[in-house]
């Protein structure tokens, strides 16, 4: 076991709360924050968080507040889960407990975010975590990790960082982290882990809302024809704006984290069951964006988009 660290995870999401049993798990103290709503402690107070996995569940203690609370003592490793959109608010939240020395892992789907933060002076802060684990919440603070899948840890670079600076600070900081048990790794190009990470979630997400389906369910032959189509549609664009996936055909990565993540509902359809903002604009909404600044067509995407506003509608009105 290596030296115990006390990190804070801000969100209490699926993600959110599966990092955080894994920290507990290790023997790393783990404070939970969540954001102002009508059920947030007021002040500091306790919570039992189960984690389900392999069949097996584990129960823990874990300490809960609002992130908008001064900390007891300040954050010294900080890893974000909250949704990509929420990520400037989430961080302004805990403006007041944080310092430069402040380790900070977002651990959001998408690109867009990683990308903004990086433009700032405190870039060495953050570090960006990919993952292909799939987890959802059975109730608040119960989590199961239904798809065991892998997790990479690095920094975007900026043209004055060294790769032997980015993987001494990455590797320090995968110290305390439960790197066995989340099969996470340094990756030197986490950059494309992301572009890759984001293409799936551009094949995966939404479909899986328009099905109302495990992930699974899109390995059938029905749902091949579009899976296809809008692998190579979003292959296409990537390559065109210069950003890599890796050499692997994005078809053939897509079905491999469909098999890992069968048993799992994406998040984007447990947001859309539970009528919260899909990140979809942060996956397919981001590609058509950077198709348009490149003169490149996104028209499978595009028209995905549509579909899904049409099921979303469909969902609000009880069909
Ligand atoms: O990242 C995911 C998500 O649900 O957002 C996948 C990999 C599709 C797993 O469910």
């Amino acid at each position: 076991m290596t030296k115990p660290e006390n990190w804070h995870v801000l969100g209490a999401g699926a993600m959110g709360c599966l990092w955080a049993a894994r920290l507990l798990e290790q023997g790393h103290s783990c404070r939970l924050l969540v954001r102002q709503r009508a059920q947030t402690p007021k002040s500091h107070q306790t919570c039992t968080l189960s984690l389900e996995s392999a069949g097996k569940i584990s129960r823990f203690t874990l300490a809960v507040s609002s992130s908008s609370c001064v900390q007891e003592t300040p954050i010294n490793k900080l890893l974000l889960s909250c949704k990509a959109g929420e990520v400037i608010s989430a961080l302004d939240s805990v403006q007041h407990s944080i310092s430069p020395q402040t380790r900070i892992v977002l651990l959001q789907n998408g690109i867009k975010m990683q990308r903004q933060l990086r433009q700032q002076d405190r870039h060495n802060q953050f570090f960006c975590l990919a993952t292909s684990h799939g987890a959802w919440l059975r109730a608040p603070f119960h989590v199961v990790h239904a798809g065991v899948g892998k997790a990479w840890l690095g920094q975007l670079p900026r043209i004055a960082d060294t790769a032997t600076d980015i993987q001494q600070r990455t590797t320090r900081l995968l110290q305390s982290l439960p790197a066995s048990t989340m099969q996470l790794g340094f990756a030197a190009d986490i950059e494309q882990q992301l572009w890759l990470k984001f293409a799936i979630n551009c094949a995966i997400n939404a479909l899986t809302v328009i099905h109302d389906c495990q992930n699974g369910e899109l390995l059938s032959a029905a749902h091949q024809p579009t899976l296809s189509a809008l692998c190579a549609e979003t292959e296409t664009i990537l390559a065109g704006c210069g950003h890599s996936i890796g050499a692997r055909p994005l078809l053939d990565a897509t079905r491999e984290v469909l098999q890992a993540t069968a048993a799992n509902y994406s998040s984007s359809l447990q947001d859309a069951r539970r009528g919260r903002a899909l990140e979809l604009a942060h996956f397919n909404g981001y590609l058509c964006e950077l198709a348009d600044g490149f003169g490149l067509t996104c028209e499978h995407n595009r028209s995905l988009l549509r579909t899904v506003e049409t099921r979303l509608q469909q969902i609000r009105n009880g069909a």
